[in-house]
């Protein structure tokens, strides 16, 4: 029995040698060391062997079993670290690499045509003024001298949530209730960006949409005052080569009102498509303050008057980029948001 050990002990050593992963680890340890192994069979069966032969037989196999189980150990971890090293060498990160460029957002067309409007008019002295988007029916008409039975306070053009609050259909409530807040102190001198709402919806209209109104109130304004103004957002907004003209019109809060028309920026003035062959583009609406609005705002008009204007971002958006679908501009679309 001590021979076959011997014999175990000797093939078992070449097999050690020969261990190239952990697969022929494994492998040999089934062989020799599992329970069907060469060493295990002389353990077990140490029972069946002459009594007097038996310590030396025993002290023997665990000898070798304590050695194998020594060497496999070391052999296995040097194999581990080697398939490690392989691996490492295989998946080698090139830290010199360039990084990978992050994808870089950038601004909405109106929130760029809306901050481009901002810094115009912060350069002329405005100040920027926000109000509530849920307003009540009294800011959003009754004080903007739009009497319930007015066309403009239609339950087709507005979203009412319940009798006397709606989603507000303009900035103006903004206006009045920073004239509430100052009144009576001078002047006033804002202008309202912010989201309005109207039952509208086609490729020109848009149940949301975005404008930008303007508020100066002061002493001695007049028409001219209001005019310089549009002129010097027009020629910083349009270019230096744009021509303006006033067209009178009617809004319910100004007296007397204007249309804003720039000559087309498409055509030059020539006429086009877009300017529909008249080489204007209506641009803004614009007025004094009506006597009854200032007072509502709580303002003397004997003493004090002022001019008001407003004007539609997506419209602007649309002229400036060449788009003809306002519909787009909410479709957060990829291919049309990057190229512009
Ligand atoms: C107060 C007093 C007067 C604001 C004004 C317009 C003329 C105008 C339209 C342009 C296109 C709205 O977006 S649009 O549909 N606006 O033409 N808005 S004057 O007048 C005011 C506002 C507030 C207290």
């Amino acid at each position: 029995m001590l021979e076959r050990l011997e014999q175990i002990r000797k093939t078992a050593e070449t097999g050690l040698k020969n261990l190239q992963n952990m697969k022929d680890v494994e492998n040999f340890r089934i062989k020799y060391l599992g329970k069907k192994g060469e060493l295990t069979q002389v353990l077990r069966g140490l029972s069946q062997i002459p009594e007097n032969e038996r310590p030396a037989v025993g002290k023997l196999a665990n000898e070798i079993r304590d050695y194998l189980e020594e060497q496999l150990q070391i052999i296995e971890k040097k194999i581990k670290k080697e398939e490690e090293e392989k691996k490492l060498k295989k998946e080698f990160i090139d830290v010199t690499l360039p990084g990978r460029r992050p994808v870089v957002g950038k601004k909405h067309p109106i929130t760029r045509v809306l901050d481009e409007i901002k810094e115009i008019f912060i350069g002329l002295g405005f100040g920027i003024a926000e109000g509530p988007e849920v307003e009540l029916d009294y800011y959003n008409f009754e004080a903007l001298n739009l009497p319930p039975e007015h066309p403009a306070r239609d339950m087709q053009d507005s979203f009412y949530i319940t009798d006397k609050v709606l989603l507000r259909t303009h900035t103006s409530p903004v206006q009045i209730r920073v004239m509430e807040k100052m009144a009576p102190k001078l002047p006033i001198r804002i202008i309202a960006p912010g989201r309005v709402f109207r039952r509208d919806d086609d490729a020109t209209h848009s149940p949301m949409f975005h404008q930008v109104e303007g508020l100066l109130i002061d002493r001695k304004v007049t028409f001219a005052d209001l005019k310089g103004t549009l002129q010097a957002f027009v020629l910083q907004m349009f270019g230096e080569s744009v021509r303006m003209r006033l067209r009178p019109s009617y809004f319910p809060f100004t007296e007397p009102s204007a249309e804003v028309d720039i000559s087309c920026i498409i055509c030059g003035g020539n006429g086009c498509r877009t300017c529909s062959h008249s080489g204007w583009l209506e641009i803004l609406g614009s007025g004094l303050v009506h006597p009854k609005v200032l007072e509502m705002g709580g303002y003397n008009p004997e003493e004090v008057s002022g001019y008001a204007f407003g004007m539609g971002i997506e419209r602007i958006a649309m002229l400036k980029y060449g788009i003809d679908d306002l519909r787009i501009l909410f479709e957060n679309d990829f291919r049309f948001l990057s190229q512009i």
